[in-house]
């Protein structure tokens, strides 16, 4: 069975029977703790997102399965999404070498016959919040904090350790989920010098176990694994055991652009854009699906840089986009780019609401 991030469609008839298995065995599955229940209303309210359920998805859990709430966290760059992406084994939360790509809370699930691994990929944190949007993301990484089981803070093994430990170090008086430390980009320093840091975190951090390894070259992400999954408590399965994540396509979809976007610009443009998906259009075959989506800036000056000469840049970011949509959703699609300026989008309440930033299936 090929994992896909978004939960699989059916016809519109076994969607309704399916809708009616789901909404049962949820129910019947529910967690006593209701962390996250919103992600079911999203389930129940949009058929659009109903699950297949496997044979596996309905067979008993076994006696002493587990499953819970891990959130990652750490400093913009250190590598939260690349380590995400990494354990789960597939591509869901976008990737740059800019700090503060991420800024929602990512949900991306890890599952086996025993166990079901939630991980919430957060936002870098940073000390000061300049604007409403960055307030926002900060909240995403407390309400991720708030709600999980164990903690893995990312840190970056080229920033100086006393800076990078002052983001997360929690007080002495911390009593929150235990915490792992990834050193992680080892790859990118001497033996001695991992050795070294290493030590240095094992002595001053306040976490209870500290992992060296890297992200990007998969070295060490098992065994991080194998500790967060050994921090979960005893619990039944949450999600089909095939779904990597319950966040609706479009969202994927939209974050998709954004790191276009944060790969073909420069300088403030990845910061001020916002991807709206106007659109979304499911056609019958050989008919491709239709989606527009709108990118919004936050001054009039911006909106030619998006476009560029001859609206050569906005037909490279199409491009690509369109390529790495396709890949993701398995099927081809027609994607209209727009441009609109809409000032100083990232502190408006209003607008942050309509990109999703308040909504909880995203955070
Ligand atoms: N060399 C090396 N690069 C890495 C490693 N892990 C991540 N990177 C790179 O570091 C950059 C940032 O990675 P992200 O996963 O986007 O970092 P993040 O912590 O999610 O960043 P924000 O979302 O901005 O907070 C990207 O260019 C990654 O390819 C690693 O283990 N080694
Ligand atoms: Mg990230």
């Amino acid at each position: 069975m090929t994992r896909t991030a978004c939960l699989r469609k059916g016809s519109s008839q076994s969607r309704q029977k399916k809708q009616g298995l789901a909404t049962q065995q949820k129910q019947q599955r529910r967690p006593t703790k209701q962390k996250n229940s919103y992600n079911l209303e999203l389930q129940e309210t949009d058929p659009m997102y109903l699950p297949y359920l496997t044979d596996e998805d309905l067979a008993e859990d076994p006696p002493d399965h587990k499953s819970g709430y891990v959130a990652v966290i750490g400093k913009p760059n250190a590598g939260k999404s690349t380590l995400i992406n990494a354990i789960v084994g597939q591509k869901l939360s976008i990737v740059s070498f800019k700090p503060q790509t991420t800024r929602h809370r990512i949900m991306g699930i890890a599952s086996d016959k025993k166990y079901q691994m939630i991980l919430f990929d957060t936002p870098g944190i940073i000390d000061k919040k300049r604007t409403k949007l960055e307030e926002r993301m900060m909240s995403a990484v407390v309400d991720s904090i708030q709600s999980s089981e164990a903690i893995i803070a990312v840190v970056d093994a080229i920033d100086r350790p006393k800076e990078a430990l002052a983001m997360f170090q929690p007080g002495p008086d911390w009593s929150g989920p235990p915490m792992a430390v990834l050193l992680n980009k080892a790859d990118l320093i001497s033996e001695e010098a991992v050795d070294e840091l290493a030590s240095w975190y094992k002595e001053n951090c306040r976490a209870d176990k500290v992992f060296v390894g890297s992200a990007k070259m998969k070295t060490n992400v098992a065994d991080l694994k194998e500790w967060a999954v050994s921090k979960l408590p005893l619990g039944p399965t949450l999600y089909p055991k095939g779904t990597a994540s319950d966040q609706p396509e479009k969202f994927f979809v939209s974050e998709i652009i954004r790191e276009k976007i944060f790969f073909l610009y420069d300088q403030e443009i990845p910061y001020c854009s916002q991807i709206h998906i106007a659109e979304f259009k499911e056609r019958r075959r050989p008919a491709k699906d239709y989606i527009h989506a709108q990118i919004l800036v936050e001054r009039e000056s911006q909106v030619p840089i998006i476009i560029g000469t001859d609206g050569i840049a906005i037909k490279k970011l199409g491009q690509l986009a369109r390529k790495d949509i396709e890949d993701f959703l398995e099927r081809p699609v027609f994607l209209e780019l727009s441009v609109q300026c809409s000032e100083k989008w990232r502190d408006s309440k209003d607008m942050l609401r309509k990109y999703g930033y308040f909504d909880p299936a995203y955070v």
